[in-house]
């Protein structure tokens, strides 16, 4: 059978099993058959994107220790900011033990150094790019001015990049397609982005942004945390010190090399963007990776830990749950979302986690028997991806930690009547420059297009309707969601957001203020893979 969006004549594929089953097919009926067929047969599917498989032999699960990200100190702290230099640069790690990997890094690891930070204390980072390739730098969750927003064009090139004007013809039409964009600001070498930091503390994370090659950069290493915190946050007497840990999950795939596997059209990520057919949807790896290393194992006290979840996965869902070894679910605590504390924690027995979303969690491992171990599953998961980290308790602990009932009390209570608008944006396959694409409204992203405009500080109701999987994701502010389906939001869509896991034929509607600062931002889907071909949309604050 010949897939509706592969126009290429006579191109000959192989289907396998795991294809037919997942996305390739629901594509297919996405363009033949529409939205509710489509969403019928992906709600079988935990999954949007097709799995890489590695060419080298898999460590044991929970064998290697959870690395913790190094703090990144700074240059400077005068004059009241916090001045830091990273250095985009290649770097060969072992990942995998045994096997040398090489990277696109932020100062040589992955993930990047981690910036610590405190609330309204503005912090510069000199990015350096030392890579083959044009970079931009997003903080993702931040509230930033839109120069140092790390709008796709706004390209940082390497020594020796032919000239400026080649970067604006790599469209995803592949070369020959002009994608010209006269407000775009490019640098040579390095760049300053300024982060005032004026939010609720949260955890964000940076990452890499380039126009039509966002999903290759960030495979390659491109990401890195950055935390945000405040007094107030500080005196709740949550677990802290080494009883907070941040959770970086990705997944991704081996060559038999030691190289990351990915299906670019173009391995150099040079000239023409996109990814081979059977992964249009998405691209997922058979490896789970935490803070960089494979199925870790992380010893603990038997005390509360607070977990900062970070799912930096190009296109994979988890949905996470802790059990010991003798099948006893612990409870997820959650107290924290994308954008900051809850207002009250919610309990889950198992959390969904889309690409770019945040949890903060805390878990009492307590009742843990010394010895015994906790094992975090991805229950979306199979085979071996089932599989995510394990906590092994290794002895008793005082706890003098504790979840207090009232977390925060400064959420936005924006409601319907404060909208002074209502917008519906759909998020669906289509056709892109002749070719698969994936549309917001129809249209795949150009950046002189007007898409959405809005008047600084007005609230908006925003209709989000998808056909498969697609987390969407706002720049600049964050968002409440007010239903999913047209029922009221689930227990994890509490709080303030900047992502939203939009499932199949799933319509969520979200309600923010557009406020901070004026300027273009995006919007977009965060399946990297999705973004680079098409799914992503101007959002203009004026
Ligand atoms: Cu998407």
């Amino acid at each position: 059978m010949r897939e509706p969006y592969d126009d290429r004549p006579g191109r000959a594929r192989t289907v396998t099993r795991r294809q037919a089953l997942g996305i390739g097919g629901a594509l297919g009926l996405v363009a033949a058959g529409g939205l509710s067929a489509s969403a019928a047969l992906a709600r079988r599917t935990p999954f949007t994107g097709a799995e890489l498989r590695s060419a080298v032999p898999l460590p044991p699960a929970f064998q290697v220790p959870l690395p913790l990200p190094s703090v990144l100190e700074p240059v400077s702290t005068s004059g009241g900011v916090d001045r830091y230099e990273i250095t985009q640069r290649e770097a060969t790690v072992e990942i995998l033990p045994g096997v040398r990997t090489p990277l696109w890094t932020y100062e040589g690891s992955f993930p990047g150094p981690t910036i610590e930070s405190r609330r309204g204390r503005p912090v510069t980072v000199t990015h350096r790019n030392d890579l083959p390739v044009p970079t931009v730098v997003h903080l993702h969750g931040g509230r930033t001015p839109a120069g140092s927003d790390g709008y796709p064009t706004d390209l940082v090139l390497p020594k020796g990049w032919p000239d400026a004007a080649h970067v604006t013809h790599a469209g995803p039409g592949g070369p020959g397609h002009v994608m010209h964009d006269p407000r775009a600001v490019v640098t040579e070498l390095s760049r300053d982005y300024t982060f005032p930091l004026d939010q609720r503390p949260t955890l964000l994370w940076y990452h890499d942004h380039r126009m039509d090659f966002t999903a290759p950069a960030v495979w390659r290493g491109l990401a890195g945390l950055h935390v945000v915190r405040d007094d107030a946050e500080d005196s709740l007497g949550l677990p802290a010190g080494r009883r907070e840990l941040p959770l970086m999950i990705v997944d991704r795939a081996f060559a038999a090399d030691g190289g990351l596997d990915y299906p670019a059209l173009d391995p150099t990520s040079r000239e023409r963007p996109g990814v081979r057919e059977p992964y249009l949807a998405g691209v997922l790896g058979d490896v789970i990776l935490v803070n960089g290393a494979p199925w870790p194992v992380h010893e603990i006290d038997a005390a509360r830990y607070r977990l900062r979840v970070l799912n930096a996965s190009n296109a994979r869902h988890y949905e996470l749950e802790a059990i010991t070894d003798d099948g006893h679910r612990l409870d997820l605590v959650q107290i924290g979302a994308d954008q900051g504390l809850l207002a009250a924690p919610v309990v889950h027995r198992f959390l969904p986690i889309a690409p770019a979303e945040r949890y903060d969690v805390v878990v009492d491992f307590s009742g843990v028997p010394v010895g015994g171990r906790v094992r975090v599953v991805n229950r979306l998961g199979s085979g071996r991806t089932r599989d995510v980290m394990a906590f092994r308790v290794a002895r008793e602990a005082t706890d003098d930690s504790r979840i207090p009932r009232v977390l925060s009390t400064d959420l936005p209570t924006w409601c319907r009547s404060d909208a002074v608008r209502v917008r519906d944006l759909s998020f669906r396959a289509g056709r892109m420059h002749g070719g698969h694409g994936w549309l917001i409204g129809g249209l795949p992203f150009a950046p002189a297009r007007s898409d959405v405009t809005t008047g600084f500080g007005d609230v908006e109701v925003w209709r989000l309707i998808a056909d498969v999987h697609h987390p969407v994701h706002l720049h600049l502010v964050g968002f409440l969601v007010l239903s999913r389906r047209d029922r009221p939001p689930l227990p994890h869509d509490a709080g303030l957001k900047d992502t939203v896991s939009l499932r199949p034929g799933e319509s969520v509607e979200i309600i923010t203020r557009f406020d901070g600062y004026r300027g273009r931002y995006l919007f977009h889907c965060h399946n990297a893979e999705h973004e680079d071909m098409g799914m992503m949309a101007n959002l203009e604050i004026v």
